[in-house]
């Protein structure tokens, strides 16, 4: 199977099924005081969980996505994750916390989707969703304006699965992974990789750490010379999670950060 349908089949079927895995872990953490802390284990895959405020600019979609917030108003995700371009109040974007059962949860509803032009499940996994009203005084992710970001160690963030086929995660993940060069990733995925709009990440000997289903996108990010995040980017695909040989492939923001950054300041006004 084309591996564009096996992702965009998962999304979907990630999205149905988040509202019940959320509710059930809580329902069965809830006999105690309510959880100041993430139950120990090691997930997105292969991570600790983040602080409270560590991440600000990260958002969970009522899909079963993640996203950053490029605008103050304006959410960064997968093409994948979304249905098509137009008006679109169906979308709940949970921001401002680690935990999705924080009380302390803003939560806001989409007005508008636009999905990357010429997307048809290979390459060019990105959109915007512009939000109904904007996060107040959030610090935003910004966008590599070019590909001198796309080398180094990465870090990948998210709520979802814990292990390949594993449930959505209730506290936000992060890990850290290596960027994989494209004749490599190539060696992985042969002519499924999308070159010049994919960027892979990953430990391609060990595995072991990585993004996984629900995870998608989420922004993949390092630190720029100034110390500030810089997102490289968006978590797309992958054969499985954290196999060795399979590393993670993300939409390469460098590549469309023009056109990403011109969309979203027509959406954002
Ligand atoms: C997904 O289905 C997904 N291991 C995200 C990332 C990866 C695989 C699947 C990469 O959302």
């Amino acid at each position: 199977m084309k591996r564009s349908a096996r992702c965009i089949k998962r999304s979907i079927a990630v999205g149905a099924a988040v509202a019940a895995a959320v509710a059930l872990q809580s329902a069965s953490g809830a006999s105690a005081a309510p959880a100041p802390t993430p139950p120990p284990g090691q997930q997105i895959i292969g991570g600790p969980p983040a602080a409270q405020g560590e991440f600000p600019f990260m958002v969970r979609l009522s899909m079963g996505c993640g996203g950053s917030l490029i605008r103050d108003n304006v959410v960064l995700t997968a093409a994948h994750c979304v249905d098509g371009s137009g008006p679109n109040t169906s979308i709940t974007v949970t921001a401002g916390v680690v935990d999705l059962q924080d009380p302390k949860a803003v939560k806001v509803k989409s007005a508008e989707v636009l999905q990357a032009p010429g997307y048809n499940g290979k390459g060019k996994d990105w959109a915007l969703i512009r939000l109904a009203t904007p996060i107040k005084d959030v610090e935003t992710l910004h966008l590599a304006e070019d590909d001198s970001f796309d080398h180094g160690k990465f870090t990948i963030t998210g709520w979802g699965a814990d292990k390949e086929g594993g449930a959505q995660q209730r506290f936000l993940r992060k890990a850290k992974v290596p960027f994989v060069n494209t004749t490599a990733c190539q060696l992985a995925y042969g002519s499924e990789l999308t070159p010049g709009e994919e960027i892979c990440a990953g430990f391609v000997a060990e595995g072991g750490v990585d993004t996984c289903q629900g995870d998608s996108g989420g922004p993949m990010f390092r630190r720029d010379e100034d110390g500030d995040w810089v997102q490289v980017g968006i978590t797309s695909w992958g054969e499985g999670c954290a196999r060795p040989g399979k590393p993670g492939v993300y939409t390469k923001v460098s590549a469309f950060s023009a056109q990403i950054e011109k969309a979203a300041g027509k959406m954002a006004r």
